[in-house]
């Protein structure tokens, strides 16, 4: 397990950083600006971590071979069987957290495919369940009109064409055959941009040395030939701190388990776990609501989507202190979805009192901290705030000098306890105004 935290932490270092000039794949093969742009005002996901690793509540993929003996880690889905799997269910409790699209793990690290795959038999179609999990939720997705996103691994432990010298692979086979796995893995990308239209793919595993940039230059290049609309995460390529780095390939950033900084040049998203593991465990440490807002809003203040990550249980079913706690969340945007979604980060770089976004002329201020009850807002260069308000509230006084800028007073009792929201009207498109610190 600390090996796995090592790797991620030095990488997402990587990840938050880097403006430069672009000459990446991505550049060659440019998703049309509107498809992204469609992307990123969803704001809000579902990410899904789910597999036969469940039967024994440790993490998928890595306590293969760790937590779980390998042997036995590769023969519990000959067990799984998740009779309560109710699609339209998992997609529904989406809906209802105010989720805008949902992405499954088709296959990780560990091998195994949620949908039955032609191209090998280590796939859901041979457990006693059988039923196609990605397949239906595509289906539930499009019935709901939630999107339907995909992720993939590029690092398969279980396949003995991926070389592996690692204590998670049980196989020892250090040769492998790389351009086998890549052609495999290009026959198993055509099955699912074919037969389930993903609208987004979520890559993943790129950090071993046996994934050169080249395998994700030609692995993207052959996606954007099956449909070149799909939008594909930065997990292809080697480099992924920056979009327009050579050796970067893929449409937008992905920080993992803390928000990305505010970046108004790169698309990014934040992946972000409910609990603390991506697949389901018992008895895991739940996030609670005010953690889950502050997260949502911090990563729309940053300019980034959200995808907030769910490990359904070994029956099918996602927790219920899990869907409740989602709920939640839906009910905090049912009010103050106008904040969230469509909107751009900024003008105020976030911080531990208030992160702001914008749409028009319209500022959407999130308030973290009540603090002393004094709001000080610096002062928008070139632009004047004309009007305060609470969301669907009254009138807020506020004062403004051109020393400090603007402040506000804070009522004893804030209109939500877990994050209120004031929207300020300025004199001009808020969305032109240049990023404040604050
Ligand atoms: O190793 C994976 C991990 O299991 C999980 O899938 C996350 C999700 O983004 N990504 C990798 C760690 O960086």
């Amino acid at each position: 397990m600390l090996k796995q935290i090592l790797i991620p932490a030095s990488l997402l270092i990587l990840l938050k950083t880097g403006l430069a000039q672009d000459n990446s794949t991505a550049a060659t093969h440019k998703v049309p600006p509107a498809v992204m742009q469609s992307f990123m005002d969803k704001r809000f996901g579902m990410f899904i971590h789910y597999g036969p690793v469940t039967l024994r509540g440790t993490e998928i993929g890595w306590s293969r071979n760790h937590e779980v003996p390998g042997d036995e880690y590769d023969s519990l889905y000959k067990e799984f069987n998740p009779a309560l799997f109710n699609a339209g269910e998992w997609v529904r409790t989406a809906k209802e957290a105010g989720m805008k699209y949902l992405c499954i793990v088709a296959k990780h690290h560990d091998g195994f495919c949620l949908w039955p795959t032609a191209v090998s038999s280590y796939n859901i179609a041979h457990t006693p369940f059988k039923r196609d999990i990605v397949g239906e939720l595509a289906a539930a997705c499009r019935r709901q009109g939630i999107t339907f996103c995909v992720y993939l691994t590029v690092l398969d432990w279980h396949d003995p064409d991926y070389p592996v010298k690692s204590s998670y692979d049980t196989s020892m086979n250090v040769k492998g055959d790389m351009p086998r796995f890549v052609s495999t893995m290009k026959r198993e990308l055509k099955e699912i941009v074919t037969q389930y239209k993903p609208f987004m793919l979520w890559f993943d595993g790129f950090w071993e040395k046996y994934w050169t940039t080249d395998d994700g230059k030609e692995i993207y290049r052959y996606l954007k030939s099956l449909d070149p609309h799909l939008i594909i995460n930065n997990r292809l390529g080697k480099n992924s701190s920056s979009l327009s780095d050579p050796e970067s390939i893929g449409d937008f950033l992905t920080p993992e388990q803390q928000i990305g900084q505010l970046n108004m040049h790169e698309p990014l998203e934040s992946c972000i776990t409910l609990c603390s593991q991506w697949a389901w465990k018992p008895n895991d440490k739940m996030k609670s609501l005010k953690e889950c807002i502050r997260t949502l809003v911090t990563s729309a203040g940053g300019n980034g989507n959200l995808l907030l990550n769910v490990g359904p249980m070994m029956d099918g079913r996602m927790e219920a202190r899990q869907v409740t706690r989602l709920k939640e969340i839906g009910q905090w945007l049912k009010k103050y979805g106008e904040s969230i979604y469509a909107t751009k980060g900024g003008p105020y770089l976030p911080n531990e009192i208030f992160t702001t976004t914008r749409k028009g002329n319209k500022i959407y201020l999130h308030i973290l901290q009540r603090g002393t009850g004094q709001l000080v807002l610096p002062a928008l260069p070139g632009a004047t705030i004309k009007k305060a308000a609470w969301m669907n509230g009254g009138a807020i006084a506020f004062t403004q000098d051109a020393a400090t800028g603007y402040r506000i007073a804070l009522p004893a009792t804030m209109p939500d306890e877990n994050c209120s929201v004031i929207v300020l009207e300025t004199d001009r498109d808020a969305e032109e105004l240049p990023v404040v610190q604050h």
